[in-house]
């Protein structure tokens, strides 16, 4: 159903993380908001990706909003790693507990933004017949919300279900008794594979690029580790704030190299122990130098091939690049998951998929005949959310213009040509290299106090300046090549997509790059032309 009103000060895309936090701060400032949601629901990517098994692979305590200390203090977390239904309810609740829901507008596909030079402000339409101005226009659509679903010849003839993990349906999926196939072996599927083999007559796995992963090591989170941490959540924010990544990561300032054999090992195995991310933390040269790499990339071939009974299946599982350089998973029994005798792999990379047929995959060298299919294909990253919104800024010039040979943006903020656009972890943002949350609150809150200093001073228009932007965008670039994450194909990449430009899209370092945008707001917006 179209909104009442026509007029807003911002309308915001998405209502995830980043939506509600955005909202949330500008209304904090006074401001009029209409947030747009394409789901029946709020909660991002929590909302679409119901797969069996996931979960996030940052800790709870810290893949949460820091913005209210009731709210960090009330919420009780019940798992190490959160559940995605758990992250769901905990976004409900702030949905509630904020009074959001009033601005936001369910189940409406925001079509076009279009700037209008004369009022320096937006048109925004949806797919739902809305047209509403805004004198700001903000993407919150997250940087994994455009699902990947690959064009294999005869996709459309298979008789069974198909499923997408990243649009995963609400009705429950029983596998029971079926024979299933799962296409892919990202962060997705290494959480579904477990949990599908132990419903599925059969399970078949197929993989183009074996990936490596660490254990999660998730359990229960109990309630006096929980006062523990609340008792000053600000040390363990602040801790976060200061590692790479965004997040508590424990890391080392020693080289990989600089240490003995014996020593890196036990680094290792203490690391794999206590699970999860904090592994890429061991040594500070992990992923700037080969030689330091190898040596987890080493100490992880070996626990794959103790943990995989056949050695032939053991050999395909084994990744033959570098750690975190496509983004480093974290599992719940995956490795294991292969010695169950109802599930077989499929090395894609000695026999690629040919076709789907009505009743199931052909590879170049063999049929596997299933009853459904899941895609854990992954997402068109950061940009594909941006660019599927038909954005024109100054002149009708439209972003996908633009931006034809890669993202081009200041700050991962903002993008010049496009005046009062902001969007919430961009590309050339830390983004997908940190923990989401804390980066969309730094986000919001830098937007609320430009928009909060733009009007305190009667200003109305803000935009990137080309040079600003030059700047910026050569800087993420020299940053990226001096690490190892561009000798890999990644969606960091774009290299997942046929066709699309291969530019290395986040920025890594989370506290250099929150010095740099308290720089640019202190300096008044340097790098910014307003009027
Ligand atoms: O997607 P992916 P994802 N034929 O792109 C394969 C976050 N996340 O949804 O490597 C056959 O990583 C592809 O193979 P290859 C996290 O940031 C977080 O798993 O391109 N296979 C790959 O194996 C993550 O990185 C969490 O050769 C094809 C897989 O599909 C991001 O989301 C959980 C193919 C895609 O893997 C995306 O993860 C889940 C084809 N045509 C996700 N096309 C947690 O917090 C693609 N593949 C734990």
């Amino acid at each position: 159903m179209p909104t009442d009103s026509r007029a807003f000060d911002a309308v915001v895309v998405g209502a995830g993380f980043a939506g509600l936090c955005m909202l949330h701060r500008l209304r904090g400032i006074g401001l009029t908001v209409r947030v747009f949601e394409a789901g029946t629901g709020v909660g991002g990517t929590w909302f679409w990706n119901r797969y069996p098994g996931a979960r996030c692979d940052v800790e709870s305590l810290e893949y949460s909003y820091q913005f209210s200390d009731e709210l960090q203090q009330e919420w009780e977390w019940t798992e190490r790693y959160a559940s995605q239904p758990e992250i769901l309810r905990y976004l409900n609740h702030v949905a509630d507990r904020f009074d959001l829901r009033r601005d936001i507008t369910l189940q409406t596909r925001v079509a076009s933004a279009t700037f209008d030079e004369a009022a320096n402000g937006w048109t925004v339409r949806t797919d739902a017949g809305d047209e509403v101005s805004a004198r700001f226009f903000i993407m919150a659509t997250g940087c994994l919300s455009s699902t990947n679903t690959p064009a294999i010849p005869g996709r459309e003839t298979f008789a069974g279900p198909m499923l997408h993990t990243g649009r995963w349906p609400h009705e429950p999926v029983d596998f029971t008794g079926k024979r299933v196939a799962v296409i892919g072996t990202g962060s997705s599927a290494i959480q579904a594979i477990p949990l599908i083999a132990e419903q599925a007559a059969h399970l078949t796995v197929f993989q183009r690029t074996a990936n490596f992963s660490v254990p999660a090591q998730n359990r229960p989170l109990t309630s006096e580790q929980q006062r523990a941490v609340k008792r000053d959540y600000a040390d363990l924010r602040s801790r976060g704030a200061q590692m790479a990544f965004g997040f508590d990561t424990r890391s080392s300032e020693l080289s990989a190299l600089a240490v003995s054999e014996a020593e890196r090992q036990a680094e290792y195995e203490d690391r794999w122990a206590q699970g999860g991310l904090p592994f890429l933390g061991s040594y500070a040269d992990m992923l700037f130098d080969r030689a330091a790499n190898a040596t987890a990339a080493d100490f992880i071939r070996g626990k794959i091939r103790a943990l995989v009974g056949d050695p032939v299946v053991a050999e395909a599982l084994t990744p033959k690049g570098i750690v975190g350089c496509k983004r480093l998973c974290s599992d719940t029994e995956y490795f294991a998951t292969f010695n169950r005798p109802n599930v077989s792999l499929v090395d894609l990379a000695a026999s690629p998929i040919q076709a789907i047929t009505e009743r199931g995959v052909q590879t170049a060298t063999a049929f596997h005949e299933v009853d459904g299919i899941v895609f854990a294909t992954g997402f068109d990253a950061m940009t594909g959310p941006l660019l599927r919104v038909d954005i024109r800024g100054r002149g009708g010039r439209t972003l996908r213009e633009k931006w034809a040979e890669g993202p081009r943006t200041y700050l991962g903020l903002a993008s010049a040509g496009f005046p009062n656009f902001f969007i919430i972890t961009g590309p050339g943002s830390p983004s997908v290299l940190s923990n989401m949350v804390p980066s969309i609150e730094q986000h919001a809150n830098w937007i609320a106090a430009c928009v909060a200093w733009m009007d305190a001073r009667g200003l109305r228009r803000i935009e990137a300046s080309p040079e600003a932007e030059d700047a910026w965008v050569a800087h993420v670039n020299e940053v990226a090549d001096g690490t190892l994450y561009p000798s890999c194909n990644s969606w960091y990449l774009g290299s997942n997509i046929p066709g699309k430009p291969r530019v290395f899209m986040p920025y890594l370092g989370f506290p250099a790059y929150v010095q740099k945008c308290d720089q640019v707001a202190a300096g008044g917006y340097e790098g910014f032309a307003l009027a």
